[in-house]
């Protein structure tokens, strides 16, 4: 694509509005076309989920639509919060009419990378319960190969105590590198909303990611993978020119 190679300042910042435009329009596409009165919705995680529970709040607010949120990270809880959305979780809500989130990677069967945000066990706990599943992303997303777009590996969340075991394990099971995230400081690793660390699996070639996912999830301390396959219906995807692609 003509834009990895963009390096200039100007270039860059045309990029980055191009992909927030894409982001938007895939939200709101999904939100218009998904999200109706008396629903109960699964609010996702990252940055093109902010695009959605805008979207969200304003249909809220002028078409007066009731409308019960359920959050997948601390994240979605507060942006739920902020716009004065109804909070719920899944004690009292454990049915969702709709599940809408973002997505690392997503491939031509609607296979998904989840977890570059760390919130994947959360957002595979809720996009379990609902009865629609839906992704949204921008074209940066797209990939018809697993592995074309996303560089960084399979997310895999762990006990703390089993993350050296585990990352062994999936080496020998299935080769690559497995590395513990680290925060940003590089201080300690990055520790979830569930208090647990994240494996990130880099595999070196394509595999049946749904054997993938069950071998890795019957390891011992293995919590979830970023692996979700089977469960996406639908993809919006923003596209460079504007325009909203569907993938189904
Ligand atoms: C979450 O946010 C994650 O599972 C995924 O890692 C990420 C996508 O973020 P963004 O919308 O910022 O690309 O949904």
């Amino acid at each position: 694509r003509l834009f990895v190679h963009a390096t200039g300042p100007e270039t860059s910042t045309c990029v980055v509005n191009m992909a927030e435009e894409a982001k938007k329009q895939a939200a709101y596409t999904a939100v218009d076309n998904h999200v109706q009165n008396n629903q109960v919705v699964g609010i996702g995680s990252g940055s093109t989920i902010v695009y959605a529970v805008d979207r969200l709040a304003e249909r809220v607010r002028q078409e007066k639509l009731n409308i019960i949120c359920v959050p997948t990270s601390f994240q979605a809880r507060q942006l739920i919060l902020k716009h004065g959305l109804m909070l719920s979780d899944l004690d009292r809500h454990p049915e969702l009419d709709v599940a809408i989130d973002g997505a690392d990677e997503v491939d031509a069967d609607l296979t998904l990378i989840k977890g570059g945000g760390g919130c994947l066990t959360q957002e595979k706990i809720v996009a379990g319960c609902a009865r629609h599943f839906v992704v949204i992303a921008d074209y940066r997303k797209d990939s018809k190969v697993m592995g074309e777009q996303w560089k960084k590996g399979v997310p895999i969340e762990v006990v703390p105590m089993a993350h050296v075991p585990v990352s062994r394990k999936i080496v020998q099971l299935f080769g690559g590198e497995v590395n513990l995230r680290m925060g940003v400081s590089k201080a300690g690793p990055v520790v979830t909303d569930n208090s647990n660390f994240i494996l990130d699996w880099k595999f070196e070639r394509v595999h049946s990611w749904k054997d993938v996912h069950q071998a890795i999830k019957m390891i011992p301390g293995v919590v979830e993978t970023g692996l979700f396959v089977g469960m996406a219906e639908r993809a919006y995807f923003g596209m460079e020119d504007g325009r909203v692609q569907v993938r189904e």
